[in-house]
Protein backbone atom coordinates (compact mmCIF):
# COMPACT_ATOMS: atom_id res chain seq x y z
CA UNK A 1 0.00 0.00 0.00
CA UNK A 2 1.39 3.75 -0.98
CA UNK A 3 2.72 5.51 1.66
CA UNK A 4 -0.60 8.58 0.80
CA UNK A 5 -2.81 5.37 1.41
CA UNK A 6 -1.58 4.63 4.96
CA UNK A 7 -3.78 6.37 8.07
CA UNK A 8 -2.12 8.21 10.37
CA UNK A 9 -4.50 8.99 13.53
CA UNK A 10 -3.88 11.14 16.35
CA UNK A 11 -6.13 10.60 19.32
CA UNK A 12 -6.60 13.62 21.97
CA UNK A 13 -7.00 13.27 25.55
CA UNK A 14 -8.27 10.12 27.19
CA UNK A 15 -8.37 11.12 31.16
CA UNK A 16 -9.50 7.93 32.04
CA UNK A 17 -12.21 7.20 29.58
CA UNK A 18 -11.78 3.35 29.29
CA UNK A 19 -15.68 3.49 27.31
CA UNK A 20 -14.72 6.53 25.03
CA UNK A 21 -11.77 4.84 24.09
CA UNK A 22 -12.68 1.01 23.51
CA UNK A 23 -15.53 2.35 21.27
CA UNK A 24 -13.54 4.96 19.18
CA UNK A 25 -10.70 1.72 18.54
CA UNK A 26 -13.47 -0.06 17.67
CA UNK A 27 -14.82 2.11 15.14
CA UNK A 28 -11.49 3.22 14.01
CA UNK A 29 -10.44 -0.53 13.25
CA UNK A 30 -7.08 -0.23 13.95
CA UNK A 31 -4.77 -1.66 11.14
CA UNK A 32 -1.40 -3.18 11.38
CA UNK A 33 -0.07 -0.43 9.16
CA UNK A 34 -1.88 2.85 10.66
CA UNK A 35 0.34 5.06 13.14
CA UNK A 36 -1.93 5.77 15.83
CA UNK A 37 -0.71 8.65 17.74
CA UNK A 38 -1.86 9.29 20.92
CA UNK A 39 -1.51 12.93 22.20
CA UNK A 40 -1.03 12.55 25.98
CA UNK A 41 -3.11 13.04 29.47
CA UNK A 42 -4.15 8.80 29.37
CA UNK A 43 -4.71 9.67 33.31
CA UNK A 44 -6.57 11.38 35.66
CA UNK A 45 -10.08 12.97 35.89
CA UNK A 46 -11.94 9.88 34.25
CA UNK A 47 -13.18 7.02 36.45
CA UNK A 48 -11.00 4.34 34.60
CA UNK A 49 -7.33 5.02 34.29
CA UNK A 50 -6.20 1.61 34.38
CA UNK A 51 -8.29 0.48 32.05
CA UNK A 52 -7.15 2.87 29.41
CA UNK A 53 -3.63 1.81 30.18
CA UNK A 54 -4.58 -1.65 29.80
CA UNK A 55 -5.96 -1.28 26.63
CA UNK A 56 -3.00 1.03 25.48
CA UNK A 57 -0.41 -1.58 26.41
CA UNK A 58 -2.70 -4.19 24.67
CA UNK A 59 -2.78 -2.21 21.15
CA UNK A 60 1.00 -2.13 21.18
CA UNK A 61 0.87 -5.00 19.21
CA UNK A 62 -1.74 -4.21 16.41
CA UNK A 63 -0.47 -1.07 15.08
CA UNK A 64 2.39 1.51 15.02
CA UNK A 65 2.40 3.29 18.53
CA UNK A 66 3.52 6.55 19.18
CA UNK A 67 2.47 7.74 22.52
CA UNK A 68 3.37 11.53 23.88
CA UNK A 69 3.75 12.59 27.28
CA UNK A 70 1.09 14.84 28.45
CA UNK A 71 1.21 17.11 31.68
CA UNK A 72 -0.91 14.38 33.79
CA UNK A 73 1.53 11.72 33.41
CA UNK A 74 4.27 14.26 33.99
CA UNK A 75 2.66 14.90 37.54
CA UNK A 76 1.71 10.92 37.62
CA UNK A 77 5.62 9.96 37.55
CA UNK A 78 7.05 13.09 39.73
CA UNK A 79 4.38 11.74 42.27
CA UNK A 80 6.08 8.19 42.47
CA UNK A 81 9.83 9.46 42.31
CA UNK A 82 9.08 12.26 45.40
CA UNK A 83 6.33 11.17 47.72
CA UNK A 84 6.36 14.96 48.61
CA UNK A 85 5.59 15.99 45.04
CA UNK A 86 2.09 14.00 45.34
CA UNK A 87 -0.08 15.85 46.64
CA UNK A 88 -0.68 18.48 43.47
CA UNK A 89 -1.09 15.38 41.59
CA UNK A 90 -3.90 13.78 43.82
CA UNK A 91 -5.43 17.28 43.69
CA UNK A 92 -5.32 17.24 40.02
CA UNK A 93 -7.24 14.14 39.02
CA UNK A 94 -4.52 11.31 40.50
CA UNK A 95 -7.27 10.32 43.19
CA UNK A 96 -9.45 8.85 40.64
CA UNK A 97 -6.19 7.55 39.03
CA UNK A 98 -5.19 5.85 42.22
CA UNK A 99 -8.78 4.46 42.73
CA UNK A 100 -9.10 2.89 39.16
CA UNK A 101 -6.04 0.58 40.99
CA UNK A 102 -8.01 -0.31 44.09
CA UNK A 103 -7.54 2.75 46.44
CA UNK A 104 -3.47 2.55 47.31
CA UNK A 105 -0.59 3.96 45.07
CA UNK A 106 1.19 0.57 45.70
CA UNK A 107 -1.44 -1.16 43.68
CA UNK A 108 -0.39 0.45 40.12
CA UNK A 109 1.73 -1.94 38.52
CA UNK A 110 5.46 -1.13 37.55
CA UNK A 111 4.21 -1.75 34.01
CA UNK A 112 2.46 0.97 33.86
CA UNK A 113 4.21 2.87 35.28
CA UNK A 114 7.34 2.09 33.04
CA UNK A 115 5.16 2.96 30.16
CA UNK A 116 4.49 6.60 31.52
CA UNK A 117 8.17 7.03 31.32
CA UNK A 118 8.20 5.70 27.69
CA UNK A 119 6.29 8.19 26.31
CA UNK A 120 7.85 10.52 24.12
CA UNK A 121 8.06 14.27 24.04
CA UNK A 122 6.58 14.58 20.31
CA UNK A 123 6.36 12.98 17.25
CA UNK A 124 6.69 14.69 13.68
CA UNK A 125 6.00 13.50 9.79
CA UNK A 126 5.78 14.72 6.67
CA UNK A 127 3.35 17.51 6.97
CA UNK A 128 2.53 17.56 10.82
CA UNK A 129 3.80 17.41 14.07
CA UNK A 130 2.09 16.53 17.31
CA UNK A 131 2.85 17.71 20.82
CA UNK A 132 0.35 17.48 23.59
CA UNK A 133 -0.57 21.32 24.69
CA UNK A 134 1.81 24.22 22.65
CA UNK A 135 4.75 24.90 20.89
CA UNK A 136 6.90 28.18 20.21
CA UNK A 137 6.48 28.78 16.68
CA UNK A 138 10.18 30.12 16.05
CA UNK A 139 11.63 26.91 18.13
CA UNK A 140 12.74 23.81 16.36
CA UNK A 141 11.01 20.85 18.15
CA UNK A 142 13.27 19.30 19.40
CA UNK A 143 14.23 22.62 21.73
CA UNK A 144 10.65 23.14 23.06
CA UNK A 145 10.37 24.52 26.21
CA UNK A 146 8.42 22.09 28.90
CA UNK A 147 6.11 24.80 29.73
CA UNK A 148 4.95 25.34 26.25
CA UNK A 149 4.93 21.41 25.48
CA UNK A 150 3.13 20.17 28.51
CA UNK A 151 1.05 22.86 29.98
CA UNK A 152 0.20 26.06 28.14
CA UNK A 153 -3.21 26.62 27.08
CA UNK A 154 -4.14 27.69 24.05
CA UNK A 155 -6.26 30.75 24.88
CA UNK A 156 -3.32 31.96 26.81
CA UNK A 157 -0.92 31.69 23.89
CA UNK A 158 -2.10 30.65 20.65
CA UNK A 159 0.99 30.16 18.57
CA UNK A 160 1.41 31.09 14.91
CA UNK A 161 2.44 28.45 12.22
CA UNK A 162 5.66 27.17 13.50
CA UNK A 163 8.75 27.48 11.06
CA UNK A 164 9.15 23.90 9.64
CA UNK A 165 5.86 24.73 7.50
CA UNK A 166 4.16 21.78 9.22
CA UNK A 167 0.90 21.53 10.72
CA UNK A 168 0.32 21.49 14.53
CA UNK A 169 -1.62 18.86 16.25
CA UNK A 170 -1.94 19.29 20.08
CA UNK A 171 -4.77 18.50 22.75
CA UNK A 172 -4.52 19.55 26.41
CA UNK A 173 -6.87 22.53 25.63
CA UNK A 174 -10.37 21.17 25.75
CA UNK A 175 -12.38 22.02 23.38
CA UNK A 176 -15.56 22.51 25.25
CA UNK A 177 -18.44 22.42 22.52
CA UNK A 178 -17.16 18.83 21.45
CA UNK A 179 -15.58 20.01 17.85
CA UNK A 180 -12.00 19.70 17.08
CA UNK A 181 -10.15 23.25 16.90
CA UNK A 182 -8.94 23.73 13.45
CA UNK A 183 -6.98 26.56 12.25
CA UNK A 184 -5.29 25.76 9.52
CA UNK A 185 -1.49 25.97 10.94
CA UNK A 186 -3.33 23.86 14.24
CA UNK A 187 -5.53 21.79 14.92
CA UNK A 188 -6.79 20.76 18.58
CA UNK A 189 -8.26 17.29 19.36
CA UNK A 190 -8.97 17.87 23.46
CA UNK A 191 -12.31 17.79 22.90
CA UNK A 192 -13.04 17.53 26.39
CA UNK A 193 -14.08 13.66 26.98
CA UNK A 194 -13.83 13.55 30.39
CA UNK A 195 -16.19 16.33 31.27
CA UNK A 196 -19.39 15.15 28.78
CA UNK A 197 -17.87 16.46 25.50
CA UNK A 198 -16.19 13.47 23.16
CA UNK A 199 -13.00 11.73 22.71
CA UNK A 200 -11.49 12.66 19.08
CA UNK A 201 -9.52 10.34 16.60
CA UNK A 202 -8.57 12.10 13.50
CA UNK A 203 -6.29 11.07 10.82
CA UNK A 204 -4.04 13.27 9.38
CA UNK A 205 -4.01 11.82 6.04
CA UNK A 206 -7.81 11.95 4.96
CA UNK A 207 -8.75 14.47 7.36
CA UNK A 208 -11.78 11.79 8.40
CA UNK A 209 -12.55 11.94 11.97
CA UNK A 210 -14.43 9.69 14.25
CA UNK A 211 -15.70 10.93 18.09
CA UNK A 212 -16.83 8.75 20.96
CA UNK A 213 -18.38 9.24 24.49
CA UNK A 214 -18.66 8.08 27.87
CA UNK A 215 -22.59 7.66 27.19
CA UNK A 216 -21.81 5.34 24.36
CA UNK A 217 -22.50 7.26 21.44
CA UNK A 218 -19.99 7.14 18.58
CA UNK A 219 -19.94 9.18 15.02
CA UNK A 220 -17.76 9.85 12.53
CA UNK A 221 -17.11 11.97 8.81
CA UNK A 222 -15.84 11.83 5.95
CA UNK A 223 -12.87 14.07 4.82
CA UNK A 224 -14.01 17.03 3.67
CA UNK A 225 -17.16 16.63 5.08
CA UNK A 226 -19.00 19.16 7.83
CA UNK A 227 -21.46 16.64 8.46
CA UNK A 228 -21.44 14.15 11.07
CA UNK A 229 -22.84 10.27 10.55
CA UNK A 230 -24.00 8.46 14.35
CA UNK A 231 -23.06 4.81 14.08
CA UNK A 232 -24.61 2.14 16.68
MN1 LIG B 1 -2.94 18.19 29.47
Amino acid sequence: MPDLERRLIAVGDIHGCAKSFDALLEAIAVRPDDTLVLLGDYVDRGPATRAVLERILAIRGECRLVPLIGNHEIMMITAYQDYSQAYSWLQSGGQTTIDSYGGSPADVPSSHLAFLEECVPYFESDAHFFIHANYDPVRPLEDQPDDLRYWLHLHAHRPGPHMSGKIAVVGHTPQRMGEPLDVGHLLCLDTYCFGGGWLTAFDVSSRACWQANEQGFVRSRRGGSAAWEARS
